[in-house]
């Protein structure tokens, strides 16, 4: 016999399917799918959360359908429903007006305005309540909401491109191209997916890269260069090719004479310096994290890669592995200037995810 929980992990799944449409355009509220089946199991209603301020997946799910025809029914959903009053009212409530018997959650909302409060209401209302169910999945789907509201810190991932020897590109800095069109193609969807790039100044020097977001339908994240001694040129096509917001990270030594004449799009985040080299990076996350950026994809050389990685700030990776190798004589570091003498001291990771972008892979960890 296939226990409660199981029964229900294949319309948990359809939910975690339907949250992904609107992947990108949530942040800062998590991604929410949702399925109604009527009391003969028949599913007759789906939602998805599509944009921040506007209604919950639950909510989109029940107003699609008669109120008569839920009655009895079940829901299920990835994150426990709502009950305070915020941009929208309470999806708990809702349900308790529409009389559905039973619904399933993934996983517990952490955010304290509801936190089990949801779920209090809902069995208060007499209505048995599952789970969760699929709450690992359910988990990575949200692990930026998650981070933000368990840390409340900005959540970093990093992508890089790198040869079977973790190589970025050659000594004189030739890294053209490494990965293929397909797996180019995929970091589109990636940037997609977060408020903002954060890349360095050498980066921006070396590669003169526009930073932008080339999908369909795909927003142009905010972008935040780290150049701590403002030695990239202004005119470069991360600064112009078009008005999205930058911050522009620099020195608090940096004088405000040398700031005349900066575009009104970019916005200068003076930081201290970090162990007498670069800027601060957990000063900058914060900073950034105040104004709203919940979460950054680092697209840098291996020295801020480094960096980032040695101070712990890393929450996931996507690696690109192009079946390359450039050997010892020659080539940049994925992660540079971490000096580990035991393997006990390294740095350690789990995978999460291998995808074939033939000829090249992709490598997610955590
Ligand atoms: C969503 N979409 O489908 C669900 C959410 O700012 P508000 O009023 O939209 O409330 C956002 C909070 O509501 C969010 O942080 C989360 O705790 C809860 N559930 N949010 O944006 C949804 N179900
Ligand atoms: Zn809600």
């Amino acid at each position: 016999m296939i226990s409660k929980d199981k029964k229900y992990e294949k319309y948990m799944k359809m939910c975690l399917k339907l949250a992904k449409k609107a992947d990108g355009k949530t942040s800062p509220n998590p991604l929410v799918g949702c399925v109604v089946l009527d009391k003969t199991g028949k599913i007759i209603a789906k939602g998805y959360h599509k944009k921040c301020g506007e209604y919950h997946a639950e909510r989109n799910a029940l107003l699609s359908i008669d109120k008569q025809k839920a009655k009895g029914g079940t829901l299920i959903v990835n994150l426990e429903p709502c009950s305070h009053y915020g941009k929208t009212p309470p999806c708990a409530d809702l349900i308790v007006e529409y009389k559905l018997a039973k619904v399933v959650y993934g996983l517990k909302d952490p955010n304290p305005k509801v936190a089990g409060k949801g779920l209090k209401i809902l069995k208060d209302a007499g209505i048995e309540v599952i789970g969760p169910v699929l709450e690992n999945e359910c988990k990575n789907l949200n692990e930026v909401f998650l981070k933000n509201i368990e840390q409340n810190k900005c959540f970093v991932a990093l992508k890089t491109a790198t040869t079977l020897d973790g190589k970025i590109a050659t000594e004189n800095g030739d890294s053209k191209w490494i990965t293929s069109d397909a797996a180019r193609e995929e970091v589109q969807k990636i940037r997609n997916r977060y408020d903002a790039i954060l890349t360095s100044s050498s980066t921006v020097i070396k590669d003169n890269p526009s930073m932008t977001c080339r999908m369909k339908n795909g927003k142009n994240p905010v972008r935040v260069v780290i150049d701590t001694n403002l030695k990239t040129d202004i005119n470069s096509k991360i600064y112009t090719n078009d008005r999205t917001k930058i911050y522009l990270a620099i020195s608090d030594k940096v004088k405000d004479s040398d700031l005349k004449g900066i575009p009104t799009h970019i916005e200068i985040i003076k930081c201290p310096i970090y162990n007498n080299s670069g800027i601060d990076l957990e000063y900058l996350l914060s900073a950034l994290y105040k104004k709203g950026i919940n979460s950054v994809l680092v697209e840098a050389g291996g020295k801020l890669n480094g960096s980032f990685l040695k101070l712990g700030l890393v929450d996931k990776i996507y690696q690109f592995i192009a079946p390359k190798v450039l050997g010892d004589k020659t080539g940049i570091n994925a992660f540079e200037g971490l000096d580990t003498k035991k393997i006990n001291n390294s740095k350690n990771f789990k995978f999460t995810e291998i995808v074939d972008y033939n000829p090249d892979i992709l490598v997610i960890y955590k």
